[in-house]
């Protein structure tokens, strides 16, 4: 039986950036130095699949630090960690490592001049994700509030007008902070603004991308997990971008072939924590469907590297 014609659009950059690339390999090279178990406080990043297989190798994942032994290592997940968690891992004396993204711990180092400069901060991100804790923690109660929505903004109590700084989430969708920050200037003029833009580079280029390929394809994948801010934020760009059908899926067991009866075009991303692998199993499965042929549609070219902390790259 011939097999339809599709053409795939490969977004690019997509996938894993520095950060994620950094704390992944933080975890296998703390199990090659300590040996199995090293417990890893969060998903080192938000993928199944990559939890997964460090599980495999003799990673602990667990969600707090008193779910850990004091004699063995403990890793902080890329996201961050408030302040008061390595306080209480040395108050308990234990080994950790913490893999906090360099552009995440940016943020908090730049949060904490503010705080020494007397400013209070405004920082925009999404309520109970593991960042905007992290973040929010490297400052007492009250010295952080959190602005979600344009709406927000109008609602926020803050100390003193004249003495505020905003901060943000590294992976909020582009546009959409735009608009909060334009909120926050109208109301208080004075407001300083970061140094570098907070959102990442991943964040930025993967959107970009994104965007750039939306209105070329009748369908948009992002493979990436639901708890994944960056992944989640692509299938908004997406469907803002004209997409008419643009849906995350974890793997390619997740794609909903129905849905996609009688597309002629998809394409695909993959958020800053999806391996490839998972991007190539899913074009193994539209392979195994139709006569595909793959487009790379670039917008940028990424040479960001990270090193790993110097503990690792020292012999045990
Ligand atoms: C750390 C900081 C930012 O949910 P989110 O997008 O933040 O996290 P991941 O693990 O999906 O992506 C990588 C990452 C780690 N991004
Ligand atoms: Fe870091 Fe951005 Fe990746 S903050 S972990 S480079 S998505």
């Amino acid at each position: 039986m011939t097999k339809p014609p599709l053409t795939l659009y490969l977004a690019a950059p997509r996938g894993f950036c520095a950060g994620v690339d950094r704390a992944i390999k933080i975890v296998e090279m703390a199990l090659e130095k300590w040996g199995a178990p090293v417990y890893v406080r969060h998903e080192i990043v938000h993928n199944k699949f990559v939890v997964d297989g460090l599980r495999a190798k003799g990673a602990v994942f667990v969600e707090e630090l008193d779910e850990c032994p004091t004699d063995r290592p403990v890793i902080f997940s890329a996201h961050g960690v408030p302040k008061s968690v390595p306080a209480e891992a040395e108050r308990r004396q234990m080994v950790y490592v913490d893999a906090t993204c360099p552009l995440v711990s940016k943020v908090h180092i730049e949060a904490e001049r503010h705080a020494e400069n007397g400013l209070q901060i405004i920082m925009i991100g999404h309520r109970g994700h593991p960042e905007t804790i992290g973040t929010m923690g490297q400052l007492p109660e009250g010295e952080v509030l959190l602005v979600e929505t344009v709406a927000d903004v109008a609602d926020v109590l803050v100390r003193d007008p004249e003495r505020l700084a905003f901060v943000t989430q590294t992976t909020l969708s582009v546009d959409d902070t735009k608009d909060i920050i334009a909120a926050l200037q109208a109301r208080f003029p004075a407001i300083v603004s970061p140094h570098k833009e907070d959102i990442c580079y991943a964040t930025t280029n993967r959107q970009e991308a994104v965007k750039a390929v939306s209105p070329m394809a009748d369908a948009l994948l992002v493979v990436g997990a639901p708890n994944s801010s960056n992944s989640r934020r692509l299938v908004e760009v997406a469907a803002k971008a004209g997409c008419g059908y643009a849906q995350l899926v974890q793997r390619s067991g997740d794609i909903d072939w129905r849905a996609l009866d009688g597309i002629r075009s998809v394409a695909i991303s993959a958020g800053a924590s999806a391996p490839e692998l998972l991007v190539n199993e899913v074009i193994d499965a539209f392979r195994d469907r139709y006569d595909v042929t793959v487009e790379v549609v670039e917008t940028a070219v990424e040479h960001v590297e990270f090193k790993v902390p110097r503990v690792l790259r020292q012999p045990a």
